[in-house]
């Protein structure tokens, strides 16, 4: 696990081919059957209503969704109105591994990336507390990721995640604007169809 500066923000941890071909494929499996129980959603920008090329779903007490109304975190899936399926122990696992002060993870958003999809520069701030890390898993092809401070101008150092790693965003990172410039296109035979998928687990509520 190594730590990456980026504008002088502490916090940022990457820790490279953290799960082998054989933990990525098992860890495949379980997300493959969440996403037959809660099946991958179009989620659409508030107010504009404009479709994000992203698609989700979620695991866990809590889902992260968006639609006209707003961003927010809800015990059900939009479209089913079930709650969402549990969160694999793998992952929780992992959460206890990487940040083992924050109280377990409420949410593990799942995006879905075909090739051409991408995410604008954003904070991820819908959470009621910022006190714990958001851990990524990425999964499949390789995406250009981008990283900047805490003010939107702030300038921004891009990096490569590949099939397997995660990225702990903690501290002073937490707050960091980030996004997904491009998913490389047949960087990965993992995804049977190619594209990427990516897993963030987060807190939501405090510390209870
Ligand atoms: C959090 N996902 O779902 S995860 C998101 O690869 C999101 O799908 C991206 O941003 C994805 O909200 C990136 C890795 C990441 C990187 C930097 C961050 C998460 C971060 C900086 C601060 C907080
Ligand atoms: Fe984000």
């Amino acid at each position: 696990m190594q730590n990456i500066n980026i504008n002088g923000l502490t916090g940022l941890k990457y820790a490279p081919d953290h799960f082998d071909r054989a933990a990525q494929e098992i860890l495949l499996a379980k997300i493959r059957k969440i996403i037959e129980e809660a099946p991958l959603f179009q989620p659409a920008m508030p107010k504009t209503d404009k479709a994000f090329s992203v698609k989700m779903s979620n695991c866990g007490p809590l889902g992260w969704v968006s639609d006209i109304n707003g961003y927010r975190y809800q015990p059900k899936h939009p479209i089913t109105n079930e709650p969402w399926p549990e969160i694999p122990a793998t992952l929780l696992d992992l959460w206890k591994e990487v940040a083992p002060a924050a109280p377990e993870p409420e949410a593990c958003l799942i995006n879905y990336y075909e090739t051409g999809a991408r995410m604008g520069l954003h904070q991820d701030r819908d959470e009621l507390t910022f006190d714990a890390p958001v851990v990524s898993v990425s999964l499949g092809d390789t995406a250009t990721f981008r990283v900047g401070g805490t003010s939107r101008k702030d300038p921004t150092k891009s990096f490569r995640l590949n099939s397997g790693d995660v990225v702990v965003l903690g501290g002073e990172a937490r707050l960091a604007f980030h996004g997904i410039d491009r998913v490389l296109k047949g960087t990965s035979t993992l995804l049977k169809n190619g594209g990427r998928i990516n897993l963030t687990l987060r807190r939501v509520s405090p510390m209870p």
